[in-house]
């Protein structure tokens, strides 16, 4: 998009922004601060989540979708271009083919992006794949089968590698389906085994994220099925390995930013795939079911990592792991961002000192009082601001629309584009 067609916009729209922005200035003595972190602050965009997911039972493309490593780099650009807190990308080996290392850095480069997170694919049989990973890969009781997935990890940290990435995501699909099928204490060991041998194959500057989940595909039993399981290979590891959250991966109701408070204080939390979720892995955009526990996640997040001088932009890994089925996967993102910016912004709103007294005091109503008064604030204002600081766009949605960029994507791909991954 070409730089004017922003100026345009926001220039429109600046009135109305200024207004809403010098009121919230005026109730908040700290809203400096508080951009000053935002402005820093970037999210992973996963190069599967920018072409239209689908489920077993279809798949209805928008077209206009990426056909190549090089177009999601590009709607990747676009995207950091128009809200300028996309400023990395998530690849996912092999379906992402990476022809030129070189030439790909340099694009992603130009666009301003980064490479996050690398991962490994051993939840599907590839073309040309000696043995097969139907009963699992890391775990599986074949070491021949293991080693082929090892293999796989180490190429992809290679790849990684040039590409100037520091970490590799590792999730498995590896479980059981019955009781009795799997002797869960031996999946445990090989898999731990596996996990060992591309950890010594991690640069020193890298680390692994090991991601759990509790169910799916396999309905019985996870190799690497919740918070407990992922932080015991993560510590018999090394300090490199942590434990990655995907919001999506917990069994109903779970008290997600209870496990992200105590990985923190481990040093074992990596980093997150943001999604939201109704009923399982629904990979929905991130805030559209439970806003409130987006925001005690980032509440939790904030008062952690405050609390251990980490930075909150670089200490961990913060990734977006998203499907869309209906809508168009660029809103679907663009919105998914804003969401977590609004998040991580009410969690900078908090009154910290005064939640610390309300809670040596079991003052257990003015608690609730605390974090809800920051939930209830209207903060758009602030991340808009801080987008417009960093030259995005006013309201990057809007602009998406006015521009009608899905329309051009389809006159330049084409109506009837593939998937991309899952
Ligand atoms: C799968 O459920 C996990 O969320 C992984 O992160 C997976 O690799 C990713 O979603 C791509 O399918
Ligand atoms: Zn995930
Ligand atoms: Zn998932
Ligand atoms: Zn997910």
């Amino acid at each position: 998009m070409e730089k004017h067609h922003i100026e345009l916009h926001n220039e429109k729209l600046q009135a109305d922004h200024q207004r809403r922005f010098d009121f919230i200035v005026s109730e908040y003595a700290h809203v400096e601060e508080v951009i000053s972190k935002l402005i820093k602050f970037q999210l992973a965009i996963p190069s599967w989540a920018i072409g239209t997911g689908g489920t077993r039972f279809g798949r209805f493309s928008i077209g206009g979708e990426p056909r190549n490593l090089e177009e999601k780099i590009y709607d990747i650009g676009l995207l950091h271009q128009l809200n300028r807190a996309s400023g990395a990308i998530s690849l996912h080996i092999p379906w992402d083919e990476i022809n030129n290392s070189h030439a790909i850095k340099a694009l992603a480069a130009h666009y301003d992006l980064h490479f996050d997170a690398m991962n490994s694919n051993t939840f599907q049989d590839q073309q040309g794949q000696v043995y097969s990973y139907k009963f699992g890969s890391l775990q599986h009781v074949n070491k021949a089968v293991r080693q082929q997935a090892i293999e796989h990890n180490i190429e992809v940290i290679h790849q990684g590698k040039a590409l100037g990435s520091e970490s590799l995501t590792i999730w498995l699909a590896d479980g059981s389906c019955f009781p009795g099928q799997l002797n869960f204490r031996r999946a445990f060991q090989n898999t731990l085994e596996s996990l060992q041998e591309i950890y010594a194959a991690l640069p020193d500057n890298w680390k692994m994220f090991i991601e759990y989940k509790a169910f799916e595909p396999n309905f019985y039993s996870a190799t690497v099925g919740d918070w407990g399981q992922s932080l015991l290979y993560a510590n018999k590891l090394g300090a490199k390995a942590y434990t990655l959250v995907d919001l999506g991966h917990h069994l109903p109701n779970a008290n997600i930013e209870q496990i992200v408070s105590l990985l923190l204080m481990e040093d074992k939390l990596g980093g997150f795939h943001f999604n939201d979720s109704r009923y399982g892995d629904d990979d929905l955009t991130a805030g559209c079911m439970k806003p409130y526990q987006l925001f005690l996640i980032f509440n939790e997040l904030v008062e952690g990592m405050d609390a251990k001088g980490t930075d909150h932009a670089t200490g961990l890994g913060w990734m977006i792991d998203a499907s869309h089925n209906v809508k168009d996967p660029l809103e679907d993102l663009l919105q998914s961002v804003e969401a977590i910016m609004l998040a991580y912004t009410q969690a900078l709103m908090v009154d910290r000192h005064a939640l610390t007294i309300a809670q040596q005091e079991n003052d257990v109503v003015r608690c609730q009082e605390i974090l809800q008064h920051a939930f209830r604030t209207d903060v758009r204002a602030i991340v808009q601001e801080a987008r417009l600081r960093k030259g995005g766009a006013a309201q990057p949605l809007a602009l998406y629309r006015e521009q009608q960029i899905r329309k051009k994507l389809i006159n330049q791909r084409g109506s009837k584009t593939v998937a991309i991954g899952l």
